[in-house]
């Protein structure tokens, strides 16, 4: 899917502003209220989690649908000659979209884009725009949650509160929601393209220099002429290349596919940290898109991840899109100040933990040279955390055919419209297909194996495919990822969860696990480990939750990883801190950032700041 830009065929309204706004009350859609101007409405801000920007736990957690609503106004004669969407980028956790209160489209899941086909239903006056929005998770929706009443953990019995439905997110984050990225009007010709995938190859060595072969494949919904040209980061056209008509490969049988070839001398390869764009300009009749691409190759050879056919070094972090007030809402200055030090402190990647980033950070990466481990919204396929996913005290089995997860389609398409999105970003090296699923149990890998399959048939590049595997998985004998994850990614917390505060005692079992790891032919790497830390506590001796505490767990870790030459990266939990669900376990959310929610370092902070600016993206493991 295209991301919106202007271009000389191409208009872009962008809608963000106050929009009204009103928590349903149980009426909303019997009484249709997206067929009238909601009555008392709320002022709110669009793109933004709305959960954390007025007052009250039961504002902050609602359970249920909200509704957005403003007027949108396009021309008559644009509507008449031009094809009309309406694009949005995230609606979390599902979104049904009115005009004039007729429903135009319904979208599951809250962190891939979707468009809306306006073509009819513009009226050239005001027309009035509604986006209810539901926060429900349950064993249907990824990420996985569960209902719960309120307080029943806590023994509430039948108080009045207990009886409240409430969200019981399977894993630990703020289940952060609304209209978090932002809502765009698009105009496009009416015959126009519809996507654009671009691959690359080299006959002779992948280095600068040398000359690249660009494969583009344009999808267009009509018979049209079709023109491709490389641009290089000056502006100057340094390939061309035609199609000779459509080719039959279209994959809805309203579009044609068309296969463009262009040579691009020279090239200037994409690297980390050291990022070069080309710009591939595509002419499909009247529509014009152009699309930044960065030319580099990616695979896993034995124990090593290879960048441009050389062995790669993850440091860095997995994150979170979370800030205050925004909550998940986007945050364009953070993201930049969070690339900032990312480089700051000599890190050159992160995992997009635990669902796709907005497509500003990806094309951001892509133009600073940030490596990024693409990650689905699949957390919590996991019934042993309990969470909000397993129903009455009884016991019930993850993949449990009746009671069980019920996933699966759903998992597909999020990887379907993943790739679709993500496909050309030259930053991202990897696919997660899940985070700390259930990958232990009978019915893990039949439930995984079709998935992966479906990821690498999808990829263009076939990029590697990996989950992060959690702790209980144990080694290479119980954990599925041994046999379909080209990349062993293990979240592992000895010194925490198992084994804390005893830090020498942890790595024991910690060497224990690598060595067993370590006999399969395949890379490894870290994708979570960490300690919470609570800024400014301190002590002479470490104890848990200290900034010394956490320091010296790190040294702990990294000094054992050195030792290891399979391990090919280092990506701590987590970059900074961030909201959860209230437990006794989380004092004002999850602290193992080693920068706090607002970006102040840590002492660990300064720690990895002189480890991994010593460290090369290249050629560290032998
Ligand atoms: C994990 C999860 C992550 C949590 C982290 C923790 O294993 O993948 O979502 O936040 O542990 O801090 O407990």
């Amino acid at each position: 899917m295209l991301y919106p830009i202007l271009t000389p065929s191409r208009f872009v309204s962008d809608l963000s502003g106050i929009w009204d706004f009103k928590l349903d009350d149980g009426t909303g859609f019997d009484s249709n209220w997206a067929a009238q101007p909601l009555s008392n409405p709320m002022t709110m801000p669009v793109p933004a989690s709305y959960n954390d920007l007025k007052d009250g736990i039961d504002f902050r957690d609602h359970y249920g649908w909200v509704f957005y609503q403003r007027t949108i106004c396009v021309p008559k004669v644009v509507a008449d000659s031009q094809h009309v969407i309406l694009r949005c980028d995230a609606v979390t956790q599902a979104a049904r979209v009115y005009l004039n209160g007729e429903l135009l489209a319904e979208h599951k899941g809250g962190f891939l884009p979707f468009e809306v086909n306006l073509d009819g239903a513009i009226t050239g006056g005001e027309d009035l725009l509604t986006i209810a929005v539901s926060n429900i998770i349950d064993y249907t929706t990824l990420p996985v949650g569960g209902e719960a009443p309120m307080l029943s953990s806590i023994g509430g019995g039948d108080s009045a509160a207990s009886k409240k439905k409430s969200n019981n997110p399977n894993f630990d984050f703020f289940n952060y929601c609304g209209i978090t990225r932002p809502v765009r009007i698009v105009t496009m010709p009416k015959t126009h393209i519809e996507d654009v995938t671009v691959t690359s190859a080299f006959a002779g060595e992948v280095r600068d220099g040398e000359t690249a072969e660009l494969t583009v494949l344009v999808e267009a919904n009509g018979d049209v002429p079709v023109q491709v040209e490389v641009l290089d980061a000056a502006g100057t056209v340094v390939a061309t290349g035609t199609a000779e008509g459509a080719v039959d490969k279209a994959l809805d049988e309203d579009f044609r596919q068309y296969e463009v070839h262009a040579s691009v001398p020279d090239v200037i390869l994409w690297k980390p940290l050291d990022a070069y764009l080309y710009n591939i300009r595509v002419t499909a009749g009247e529509d014009v898109y152009t699309l930044p691409y960065g030319v580099r190759t990616v695979r896993v050879q034995g124990k090593h991840f290879l960048i441009n056919e050389q062995p790669f070094y993850f440091k860095g972090y997995g994150k979170h899109e979370d800030t205050f007030p925004n909550g998940r809402g986007i945050n364009l200055p953070m993201n930049t100040r969070d690339i900032s030090i990312m480089k700051w402190q000599g890190a050159n990647s992160f995992r997009t933990s635990h669902y796709p980033y907005s497509e500003e950070m990806m094309r951001q990466c892509d133009a600073e040279g940030i490596i990024v481990i693409d990650e689905t919204t699949a957390v919590g396929i996991n019934f042993d955390f309990g969470g909000g996913a397993n129903f009455g005290g009884q016991k019930v089995k993850t993949f449990d055919k009746e009671h069980g997860i019920q996933t699966f389609e759903h998992h597909k398409e999020v990887i379907r419209d993943l790739i679709r999105r993500d496909k050309n970003h030259a930053c991202v090296v990897m696919w997660s297909i899940a985070n700390e699923p259930d990958s232990y149990s009978e019915g893990a890998y039949e439930y995984f194996k079709p998935l992966y399959d479906l990821a690498r048939a999808l990829d263009p590049e076939t990029r590697p495919c990996t989950i992060a595997s959690v702790f209980m998985a144990g080694g290479p004998d119980t954990d599925i990822s041994a046999k379909l994850s080209d990349v062993i990614c293990l979240n592992r917390y000895f010194g925490w969860y198992a084994g804390g505060p005893d830090i020498a005692g942890s790595e024991i079992p910690l060497r224990k696990e690598l060595d067993k790891w370590a006999t399969i032919d395949k890379p490894i790497m870290f994708t979570e480990f960490g300690a919470d830390t609570i800024m400014g506590l301190h002590d002479t001796t470490p104890v848990m939750y200290t900034e010394e505490y956490q320091l010296d767990y790190y040294k702990m870790h990294t000094r054992v990883f050195d030792e290891y030459p399979c391990i090919c990266g280092e990506q701590v939990w987590n970059f900074a801190d961030f909201a959860t669900s209230q437990s006794m376990l989380r004092v004002q959310g999850n602290k193992k950032g080693l920068f706090t929610r607002d970006r102040k370092p840590k002492l660990a902070a300064h720690f990895f700041r002189e480890r991994w600016n010593k460290i090369p993206e290249f050629g560290y493991k032998k």
